[in-house]
Formats: structure tokens, sequence, C-alpha cells
């Protein structure tokens, strides 16, 4: 089973796929814009989390029999980053009696009627970190998981995250932050809007928590944050990293990798006047986004000399560390491998 695939309940059983399950963002230059086509089935589904509750998620997902929170990134048939140019030629099946919306702000908005399948397309202008949500009956669509990202490079640099930038990396990855509200998942599932406070029970990065050792599901890279190979940053030194950040949950986020400063490229879409090196970086709640690089260099305060070695990357807020409102080391966290 594809490791973003959770069951969707009363279907037709455990769906075998052969998608991929690429951590890294892949990118080959290319000297010509291509036309991709690309396909989703609005799903919903439940998801056990790590103390026994299952919640109630929507994705944009692979095939009709699974939920994939998040979608699948969408790139080129190679499995590529896009990039400007590019055309994007969408199919989606909302298998769902509701209807739902796909939106990358700027790019595209198109309404996607209940039990019905619906086709359009896009070209992608500029180079960037998109996400693609649900913006209907915000935010509570977003929050259930239909959200995934679309990385674009610009068309003259295959090392670069836009034309004059002077920091370069070598490999890209895609890190999605949200948090979630089993109750306010529950009162969409039947129809109703939330109307209870707003209390935050799960965090997550890539769509899981983390699971630390001597957990149950530790290591296991389908379920466990810390080892997922989407998120779990790999390197050996000088493969300095893209990271393509976004937050789509509700809380505020101070994202803290360990090892090395991020060098910080842009925040909200905007390139910032001065790249700064920083330990911690601000991701605000619905939608902030940012893109940094981490640059796999010697660890400077260390001694003797760590050229391999392993870092966390969390978050700040005590909060986001939790699960199910007080299991420590189950939120949102990753790993970060110098090898
Ligand atoms: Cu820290």
């Amino acid at each position: 089973m594809h490791r973003r695939d959770f069951l969707k309940v009363g279907g037709a059983g455990i769906a075998s796929t052969v998608l991929g399950g690429a951590g890294l963002i892949g990118w080959q230059p290319r000297a010509h814009a291509v036309t991709i086509n690309k396909t989703f089935y609005v799903t919903q589904g439940f998801m056990t989390m790590i103390d026994g509750t299952d919640v109630f998620i929507k994705g944009f997902s692979s095939n009709p029999n699974v939920v994939n929170m998040p979608g699948e990134m969408i790139t080129d048939d190679n499995g590529n980053a896009l990039r400007e140019g590019d055309t994007v030629n969408v199919t989606i099946h909302n298998t769902l009696s509701r209807s739902h919306r796909f939106t990358i702000d700027g790019v595209v908005d198109q309404s996607l009627p209940a039990s019905r399948t619906t086709s359009f397309s896009f070209k992608v202008e500029r180079w960037g970190s998109y996400l693609y949500y649900d913006s209907s009956n915000a935010p509570y669509h977003r929050l259930l998981g239909l959200y995934g990202a679309m990385p674009v490079m610009p068309a003259n640099s295959s090392n670069r995250l836009f034309p004059d930038s002077n920091k370069t990396f070598v490999q890209q990855y895609s890190w999605i932050f949200s948090d979630i509200d089993p109750i306010w998942n529950d009162a969409v599932r039947r129809g109703n809007t939330p109307n209870t406070p707003y209390i935050p029970r799960y965090f997550t990065l890539n769509g899981l928590g983390g699971r630390p050792p001597g957990a149950p599901g530790a290591h296991d890279p389908n379920i466990d944050a810390i080892t997922d190979p989407r998120s779990a940053l790999h390197g050996h030194i000088g493969d300095r990293t893209l990271v393509r950040m976004h937050n789509v949950g509700l809380a505020d986020q101070s994202v803290h990798a360990h090892g090395n400063h991020m060098e910080w490229l842009t925040e909200n879409g905007k390139v910032r006047d001065d790249v700064w090196e920083k330990d911690c970086l601000y991701l605000e709640a619905r939608m902030g986004a940012i893109d940094s690089i981490y640059p796999f260099e010697i660890p400077p305060d260390s001694w003797p000399l760590a050229r391999t070695s392993t870092y966390p990357m969390h978050l700040h807020t005590e909060m986001s560390q939790t699960a199910a409102g007080g299991w420590y080391m189950f939120g949102a966290m990753t790993d970060i491998y110098f090898e």
C-alpha cells in the first residue's frame, strides 16, 4: 500500500498501487515546457491516530479506494518539479455527495460538483512553492486533509529557487504542516459547521505525527513522521537542501532545525531582501509559507567535528509536539540525517 493511503470506510478493500513514494522532489532541467495530465479522486475515510482514535479525513487521492493526506505532489510525468510554462490538465472525480473545490491561489480556482467528474487546465507562469487545496467551506475542508504541494522551478535554472537568487541547492523537499481537531472533523462529516472551540489534538507533518523511539510504529516510515522519507532530510556534507514549507493548519508555528541554521529565502511567497540564517523560522497559520535552504554544513559548534550525525527538526510550540492532549513526541517533527 502506498504510504499515504488510508483505507476508505466501506471501500473495496486494500488497494494495490504502483505509485512511488519518493521523498525528494525530483528535478531535471528541461529545455521546453511540457503538458502533464493529473487525475485525482476526492475521497473520505478514517485515519487511526496513536491513541486509537479514528479521525475523519478527506483527500485529493490517487485512486477511489484510498484517502491521501496530503494529496500526491503535482509533478511532471517523471516525478520531477514543474517548471515555468508547464501546462497541467487536471481531471478530478469527486466521489462524494458534497461539492468541493480545487484552488491554487493566483493560478486556478475550480468548483467540483458532488458526484461528478470535472476537467480543467491551468498554466504555471512563475516559479514558486504552490499549495493546491479546497478553499470551499473554509477552513474546514482544508483542515480535513484536502491539500497538496506543487513545486515549480524557474525556466532558466536547475539549482536556484528563483532566477537571481545567489543561493543554490542540490535537492529539495516539501513539508506541509497541519493540525487536527477531531471534533471539528466529525462535525463536518455530519454536515454541520463546527461550533465548539478549536482544540487541536494532533499535529502533522506531511500527514503524519512522530513516533519516538520505543513507541509503537517508531521507525515505520508509513506512519512515523520522524522516518518518513518524504519528510526526513538525508544528505552528505555539502548537499544543500531546499525545503518548501506550508502550514495549512490554524496554529502558528516556529520551525526549529538542529545541526545547522537555515537560509531563509522567502516568506509567504515573497522573496526576502536579505537572506538571514536562522535556527527558528516563523511559519504562520492559515496558509503561511516559507522556503529555506538547510545547508548540510559541518555543524559549527561541534567538537570533534561532526560529519555524520542525526539532528531533530521540531516545532517550538510545546503542544505541537504532542498528540491526544499529552502524548509527548508524537507531534509534528522529523529528523535530519548527515550521512
Ligand atoms: Cu529546538
